[in-house]
């Protein structure tokens, strides 16, 4: 047993009794590029990372739900009426959204509950998609123990309805994809319009370099402010476009958009459109062996995120530039954005004195104390 599985196997042992009837683990992620471009139906490039969920969950034969985090003392007691009706409070929406979510793709509701412990070492708030792992956690674990038999771009669909309809995050389809794509030292490539996957490798550890992320402890949230605000400009973007999704324009069609949209729609456009030509420039680059190219289209992303989509904040800023300065191949702010983490691909030996850079420059300008790790590209969601 590994430590996360020895954790939850005690929390389930003392709060329901007994040993689960198994145990899962899915992972949160980084994105490398690709940043609002999966609710636009375009294309990603997350890695699945080393810091997961892991659950252990017995079904039960009436419809209570019970839920225990390590995050959480309380013991969460529910029912499957409850799921039905979508009341959902704190935490607990993540797991009890997957069920319902699960019986909405189903068609018919689930009729018998279960009993669930988590834990998880994937920093919540930090934009690395701890809410994502617990989805996708639950979603595995479910299909396995009540027979269901879905695919594993089901199970993204049903996480991403979770975090949608039970939490309230209009987010795209990225983040429990990854979660579920994930392959050893390899990207997860995923079209968003059709959900195709390819795992494309990275090949880091093999030139010496490593990702180290900088989780800049601003904290933000996607289900109220500027990630509704973003998605909406994007959608009225597409309208004005006549597109269905700006996953439908190219850099060609950027001198009309420009023309026909105000100047925020359009540089909202701009970032979508030519964020997407990046990744797949990306995809072609890392298959060609060339991290120089790659770390370019990266440092491009974050100025388009910085300037165009202005989701980016100082302390994100600041990373990036400390990053670029102490000689790293590429950098950027991932994920969301309005706080969160930034990533920097750079020679393992450097990574030190990055982290130390970074923990200097938000010293002198007073901003809180950020925390930086490396993380390594992972297996996605499996039972143990
Ligand atoms: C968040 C969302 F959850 C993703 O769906 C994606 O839109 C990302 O922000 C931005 O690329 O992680």
């Amino acid at each position: 047993m590994t430590a996360g599985t020895d954790t939850v196997a005690h929390l389930f042992a003392a709060t329901f009794g007994g040993s689960p009837a198994g145990f899962w683990r899915a992972p949160g992620r980084v994105n490398l590029i690709g940043e609002h471009t999966d609710y636009n139906d375009g294309f990603v490039l997350p890695f699945a990372i080393d810091r997961a969920t892991t659950i252990a969950l017995s079904p039960r034969d009436d419809r209570r739900i019970r839920l225990v985090s390590t995050f959480d003392e309380a013991v969460v007691e529910s029912d499957l009426d409850a799921v039905e009706q979508r009341a959902f409070t704190g935490w607990s929406a993540y797991p009890l959204g997957v069920a319902w979510a699960i019986g909405e793709r189903r068609g018919a509701p689930a009729t018998h509950g279960f009993d669930v412990a988590i834990d998880s070492d994937v920093p919540v708030g930090a934009g690395l998609s701890s809410s994502a792992a617990i989805e996708m956690a639950v979603a595995v674990a479910l299909n396995d123990v009540w027979g269901l038999g879905f695919d594993r771009g089901d199970l993204a669909r049903i996480g991403q309805r979770a975090e949608n309809i039970a939490v309230g995050a209009p987010t795209g389809i990225m983040d429990q994809s990854a979660s579920v794509f994930g392959q050893a030292d390899a990207a997860v490539f995923l079209d968003c319009r059709s959900l195709a996957v390819e795992q494309v490798p990275l090949g880091f550890d093999a030139a010496g370099l490593v990702l180290l992320v900088v989780d800049t402890k601003v904290e933000h949230s996607h289900a109220t402010g500027g990630y509704r605000d973003r998605r909406d400009a994007c959608e009225r973007g597409a309208a004005a476009m006549g597109v269905a999704a700006l996953r439908d324009l190219s850099v060609d069609d950027l001198p009309r958009a420009q023309e026909l949209l105000d100047d925020v729609t359009f540089r909202r456009v701009r970032h979508v459109v030519t964020e997407d030509a990046r990744v797949l420039e990306s995809v072609a680059a890392l298959k060609a062996g060339d991290l120089v190219r790659f770390g370019e289209l990266m440092d491009a992303s974050h100025v388009s995120m910085r300037d165009d989509f202005e989701i980016s904040v100082p302390q994100l800023d600041a990373v990036v530039e400390a990053a670029q300065a102490a000689g790293a191949v590429g950098a950027r702010m991932t994920g969301g954005g309005f706080g969160g983490c930034a990533i920097a691909l750079l020679p393992a030996d450097e990574a030190d004195a990055l982290a130390a850079d970074v923990l200097q420059v938000f010293a002198e300008r007073g901003w809180r104390e950020p925390v930086s790790f490396t993380v390594i590209p992972s297996d996605g969601a499996r039972a143990l």
